[in-house]
Formats: structure tokens, C-alpha cells, sequence
């Protein structure tokens, strides 16, 4: 029977249903088994993700995630920690923590959703929204130029930086499995379909 947990409920058309099955494909095609895998991340539009696939999860705070995963990754450094969440969350009010995640350098494969808005509360501005886009908080046009989070790990001396998109199923798969290799610091920031907020 299916339950409140598992019934899909995002919109028709969004790119998490690209992204869940890269990343459950990912999982299959490196072997790595649900009891040695574990997703931190977050409550936002992309959460049930987290429920969609066979893995430890753990759901903290809204941009709080990074020192939750660096914790789980010190303290049983043999699991493969995947830690995912939103635009909003990485690059706005977690963005301190990105910083030192980078220069961390600690093997954790971060995921960021990067639809550039907030989307679970209905489509505000985020750092990654285009200059003269039109969303809930710039209905004249957004006139803050968004910052390139690629540039700005590799500054923080992040040596995996990278980026990929949901309407390419292939080759995000097969970044994000060069991701979880990557015996470091990676970062991900997948370019993500929201037909529901982000029409530009
Ligand atoms: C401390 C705190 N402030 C505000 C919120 C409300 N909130 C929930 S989701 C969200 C937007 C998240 O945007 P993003 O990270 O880009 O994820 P998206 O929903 O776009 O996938 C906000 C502001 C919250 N949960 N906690
Ligand atoms: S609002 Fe956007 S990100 Fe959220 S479920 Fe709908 S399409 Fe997906
Ligand atoms: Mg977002």
C-alpha cells in the first residue's frame, strides 16, 4: 500500500524525477550497497528524495546540513555520504558552511539542486537567480547579478567543482558517479527543471 511517504508529490515536469533516478542508477551501476550509503539533507522541495531511495537518511535544518554530514563522514569514515539540498540552502543561508566545506576538503559528494529559486515557498529570488528574471520577491525584473557557485569553491580551494543538468539523464548519472569516486571534497551543482517557478 502506498503511504503519505512514498507517494510522489512533486510537479509534473520537475527535474527531481530526472535526478532521483541518475542518482539511484549511479548507486547501482558503482555497487554501493543501501546499508553502506547515507543522504543528508534537509525539509525543501526536493526532500522526499531522500525517501524515494534505499539509504540512511537524516533531515536536519535549513542550510545546517554540511555539519551534519561532516559529523556522520568523521565518525564512520567506510559509508559513502551524499548530502543534497537546494540553491536557497547552499548558496544563501548555508553558505558559511560551503565555504568550509571546500577547504575541508572531507570525501562527501554534496548534490545542490540548483532550480535558482526557492521553490518550496513558491518561487522568491535565491543568490542563483538570473539578473532580470521575474519571481514572487522581483516582480519588476531581478536586478542582483547571481554569483557562480563553481568560481566561488574553487577559490575556497575545492578541487571537484563541477557542473551538470536534469534535462541531460546520462551524463548527470555519469557525473554523479565521478562525484562519489572522487575521494574528496565534490561538488555538484545540477541545473534543475522547475516548470512550476523558474520560466526564464
Ligand atoms: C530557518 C528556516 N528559514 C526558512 C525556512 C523556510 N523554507 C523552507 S524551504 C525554503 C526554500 C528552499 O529553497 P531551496 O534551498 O532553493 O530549495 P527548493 O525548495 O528550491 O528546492 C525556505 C526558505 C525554513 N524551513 N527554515
Ligand atoms: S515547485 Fe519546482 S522544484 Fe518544486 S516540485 Fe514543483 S517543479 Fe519541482
Ligand atoms: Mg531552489
Amino acid at each position: 500500500m502506498r503511504s503519505w511517504l512514498t507517494n510522489i508529490q512533486w510537479c509534473p515536469g520537475c527535474g527531481d524525477f530526472i535526478i532521483i533516478m541518475a542518482i539511484k542508477n549511479a548507486f547501482k551501476e558503482l555497487w554501493i550497497e543501501s546499508h553502506n550509503r547515507v543522504v543528508v539533507s534537509w525539509i525543501w522541495c526536493s526532500w522526499k528524495a531522500t525517501q524515494y531511495i534505499d539509504w540512511y537518511a537524516a533531515e536536519t535544518l535549513h542550510g545546517r546540513a554540511i555539519p551534519f554530514a561532516t559529523w556522520v563522514k568523521m565518525a564512520k569514515p567506510e559509508l559513502t555520504v551524499v548530502a543534497m539540498w537546494g540553491d536557497g540552502d547552499w548558496y544563501g543561508i548555508g553558505m558559511w558552511h560551503f565555504i568550509h566545506a571546500c577547504r575541508r576538503d572531507l570525501d562527501i559528494t554534496y548534490l545542490v539542486f540548483n532550480n535558482e529559486n526557492y521553490a518550496l515557498t513558491t518561487g522568491q529570488a535565491s543568490p542563483t537567480t538570473p539578473i532580470w528574471a521575474k519571481t514572487k520577491t522581483t516582480p519588476e525584473g531581478n536586478i542582483v547579478a547571481p554569483f557562480d557557485p563553481i568560481e566561488l569553491a574553487k577559490q575556497a580551494w575545492a578541487r571537484y567543482a563541477k557542473r551538470a543538468d536534469s534535462l541531460n539523464f546520462v551524463e548527470l548519472k555519469e557525473l554523479i558517479k565521478e562525484a562519489i569516486t572522487h575521494k574528496w571534497f565534490s561538488l555538484l551543482d545540477i541545473r534543475q527543471a522547475c516548470p512550476s517557478f523558474k520560466r526564464w
